[in-house]
């Protein structure tokens, strides 16, 4: 009976999940003029730092979803709902 060799599964271990916290973390981080709320070119780049092969698209969508007054920024309450529309789609730190 020959030897299996285990190192590869056994070393292999899985990124923890990333917490809603860390997302939110991260996106405030992009806050680069320090104004408190997240322009299209701020979120442009947190997702582009989240691995989004269409950061452009994506900080689109996501204004588009989270922006509930509409003045192009995303606020820290609403922050929350461009973390949940992240963690929905699967992003991750990179
Ligand atoms: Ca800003
Ligand atoms: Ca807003």
């Amino acid at each position: 009976m020959g030897r299996l060799c285990f190192n590869a599964v056994t070393n292999y271990k899985p990124l923890p999940p990333i917490t809603e916290k860390q997302l939110r973390d991260t996106f405030q981080k992009y806050d680069r003029d320090g104004d408190g709320r997240l322009s299209k070119a701020e979120l442009e780049n947190a997702f582009k730092s989240l691995g989004s092969h269409m950061p452009n698209w994506r900080a689109r969508r996501a204004l588009h979803h989270a922006d509930a007054n509409g003045d192009k920024n995303i606020s820290l309450e609403e922050l929350d709902e461009v973390v949940k529309y992240a963690a929905k789609h699967g992003y991750v730190l990179g």
